[in-house]
């Protein structure tokens, strides 16, 4: 069921969109609309997604956000969230991030995958991921809410696609079977100093279950993953605020390095 029209959905997609595009914060969506609910939020996103496509812009893949504890403690909030990444935010691996195109960036470590089958919820579970995944690829995400001081809610946040801004893809690409995805160690350095580190674990108990989450909220709509999709599980640690002038190293166990800066 959903609470707001057409119309005001697209208004919502719109301002969300102008904030991204001219790099300033908005009031959270849910201090005007009280009432929205689920359906609302992902309608917005759906929105959202319909406006990059219209600019010619590819969806080149699926991204679960707030599946870590950290992250869910960080952010004050109980269950993860689903969005999409498209091909203007990608950046090579060790490359340059414009922050004047920025709000209020965050870099969190993410381990993903390629599937090489499709997954359809409900029903799907840690092994039918395993089943579907093609290789396991380390990325960087950098999240930038619309929202003012990063203050929002779940509902605000699925609108604005999960806060995706860029996202930078390593380039060790692995077989899951040579793995284990909840030992896998992630080191997280910003200007070569330490500043968070976690393991696969951290996200759901098992990074893939965030996969697995992902397919039955898409089910539930009819929906499902295709092959040859990218998926981002979700921060391991907790996102670590940057800014220009900033270096950031990720290292992950068996997956290599992902590096950029901040310009
Ligand atoms: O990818 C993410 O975990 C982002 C989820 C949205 C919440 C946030 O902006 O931290
Ligand atoms: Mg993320």
């Amino acid at each position: 069921m959903s609470t707001l029209d057409k119309s005001e959905v697209t208004r919502l997609a719109e301002l969300l969109e102008a904030a991204e595009l001219q790099a300033r914060d908005v009031t959270k969506i849910t201090d005007d609309y009280p009432g929205m609910d689920w359906d609302d939020a992902y309608a917005i996103q759906e929105a959202l997604r319909g406006l990059k496509e219209g600019r010619g812009h590819k969806i080149v893949g699926l991204k679960a956000g707030l599946t870590s504890f950290a992250k869910m403690k960080q952010m004050g909030v109980t269950s993860p969230v689903f969005g999409f990444v498209a091909d203007y935010m990608a950046r090579p691996d060790g490359g340059d991030i414009e922050t004047s195109q920025l709000i209020h960036p965050k870099v969190e470590a993410e381990i993903c995958i390629v599937t090489k089958a499709p997954l359809k919820g409900p029903g799907c579970h840690v092994a039918s991921v395993m089943a579907a995944t093609d290789f396991v690829v380390p990325a960087v995400e950098v999240i930038d809410s619309r929202y003012r001081d990063f203050k929002f809610d779940l509902k605000s946040v699925i609108a604005d696609n999960t806060s995706a801004s860029r996202f930078v893809i390593g380039g060790r690409m692995r077989d899951l079977a040579e793995l284990d995805l909840r030992t896998l160690g992630v080191v997280l350095e910003k200007n070569g100093e330490v500043v968070s580190m976690a393991a696969g674990a951290a996200v759901l108990g098992h990074p893939l279950a965030a996969v697995a989450m992902l397919a039955n909220h898409l089910g539930a709509r009819g929906q499902e993953i295709p092959a040859g999709t990218f998926i981002m599980t979700g921060g391991v640690t907790e996102a670590i605020a940057v800014e220009k002038g900033d270096s950031v190293a990720v290292r992950f166990q068996d997956l290599g390095t992902v590096s950029m800066r901040f310009v």
